[in-house]
């Protein structure tokens, strides 16, 4: 007899035992079932052999995969975003083919074997690196998200948009990145006393430059080159990008071209223009670098349903850009009650933390919040508090309270409660 066989049927009807009188919503099945099920008709699938091998894997095609939405803008050639579906997804690492995308004029054709990218201005000697240079470097990993500046932002708008999750949320996405800590290439340049600011810029046709404080770049910044164990995908800055843990998505810049060490900020578009928010006494806020405390429930999501009322698990993510997230707690009554959800292990500095609590859906019309708490003893405001706090031209770094109401047919909807 084949033993693989029966080892296969022995399990199914264990797992249907055990799940019997359950709370997951697991079919019941009775005895007559389970024995029909046990000595019922083999699967076709053990009567053929299964396909072949493929050199690269992709994911399933179906209509419910998980994919990318895209927001592009019309009057601007490779200008936009795409969504990191954070509805569809579980765990804190995102799959290469799903992590956000920002470009503000598409992403260049980089050719690897002449890439090379130059570290000059206030240091000893200027430096320039190919790509295999760069790779005979110290490399280090450190798992990390990034966020854009601009995610969430139409929770600035005074009704809420109905979308699913990660089509309002999902400009954050977190990998493991591998490459060099940009210290040891600043360190072999040897920086100036004059050297306060790191001019960073890409490849694209966007001109994308950036100023960025020395501190932080000799910090924890690395030159990107992996990206979850492969090279650093096209669209997300091949060959090379700066990973600058914890900081607005802008600083993180794609297909690297050159960094110029100066004694002050170089004023481009993108320090000045973008990425600087108008305060309520008129006076604008630049170089707001660090990401807030921020969190949501990503399953159930906007779009979904609850089949029936019952046990549901609420799941989501939580971060905030500077240390680890220490605690999270959900509502399921408008913020009136909290319970304290279960953060998953493990909880890092800069990346994304799951966090999961148990629920049992009565029936009645219900409110779900999720707020976060870091290290440093931050709390996810309400949204009037930021509202009240920021005023009404902000467009950036919006962290409040994000709240899905569950009606009583069981669909899920965005709400301001
Ligand atoms: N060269 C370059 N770097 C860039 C950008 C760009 O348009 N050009 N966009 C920035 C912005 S605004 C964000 S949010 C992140 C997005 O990184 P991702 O596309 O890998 O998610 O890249 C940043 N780096
Ligand atoms: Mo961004």
């Amino acid at each position: 007899m084949d033993t693989k066989k029966t080892s296969r049927r022995y399990s199914r009807r264990k797992f249907i035992q055990h799940s019997a009188g359950g709370v997951a919503g697991a079919l019941v099945a009775g005895d007559a079932l389970a024995a029909d099920l046990r000595h019922g008709e083999t699967p076709a699938s053990w009567k053929v052999p299964g396909r072949g091998f493929s050199n690269y894997g992709q994911p399933r095609n179906s209509r419910d995969s998980p994919i990318r939405w895209i927001s592009a803008d019309r009057s601007v050639a490779g200008n936009g975003v795409s969504w990191t579906p954070l509805h569809q997804l579980e765990g804190t690492i995102t799959p290469n083919g799903l992590h956000f995308e920002r470009h503000h004029n598409g992403v260049p054709e980089v050719d690897p074997a002449t890439w090379k990218m130059t570290v000059f201005g206030q240091v000893g000697k200027a430096l320039v690196f190919d790509l295999n240079a760069l790779h005979r470097y110290p490399m280090t990993s450190r798992i990390a998200f990034i966020e854009c500046g601009g995610n969430s932002n139409s929770m600035w708008h005074p009704q809420p948009t109905q979308a699913p999750a990660g089509y309002q949320h999902g400009l954050v996405s977190c990998s493991e990145w591998t490459g060099v800590p940009l210290s040891i290439l600043l360190r072999e340049a040897g920086l100036k006393p004059d050297a306060k600011w790191l001019v960073a810029d890409g490849l694209d046709a966007a001109g994308v430059s950036i100023s960025i404080p020395i501190a932080k770049a000799m910090d924890d910044t690395i030159v990107g080159l992996y990206q979850n164990g492969e090279p650093v995908r096209p669209e997300n800055g091949f060959p090379a990008r700066l990973l600058v843990p914890g900081w607005e998505g802008i600083v993180n810049v794609k297909w690297l071209n050159s960094m110029q060490l100066s004694d002050r900020p170089l004023m481009s578009r993108f320090d000045t223009v973008s990425y600087t928010d108008l305060q309520k006494n008129g006076t604008a806020e630049r170089f707001t670098f660090e990401m807030g405390v921020k969190s949501l429930i990503t399953s159930p999501s906007p779009g979904q349903s609850l089949a029936e009322p019952g046990f549901y698990e609420l799941s989501g993510l939580a971060w905030t850009g500077n240390g680890v997230i220490t605690r999270v707690e959900v509502s399921a009554d408008g913020g009136n009650t909290w319970a304290k959800a279960k953060l998953q292990d493990p909880v890092l500095d800069k990346a994304l933390t799951r966090f999961r609590a148990p629920w049992h859906w009565n029936g009645a019309r219900a409110i779900l919040k999720s707020r976060a708490y870091d290290a440093l003893g931050r709390v996810q405001p309400e949204r009037e508090v930021l509202l009240q706090e920021k005023g009404s031209n902000h467009y950036y770094h919006y962290n409040a309270i994000i709240s899905w109401s569950v009606d009583t047919d069981g669909s899920v909807h965005h709400v301001y409660a």
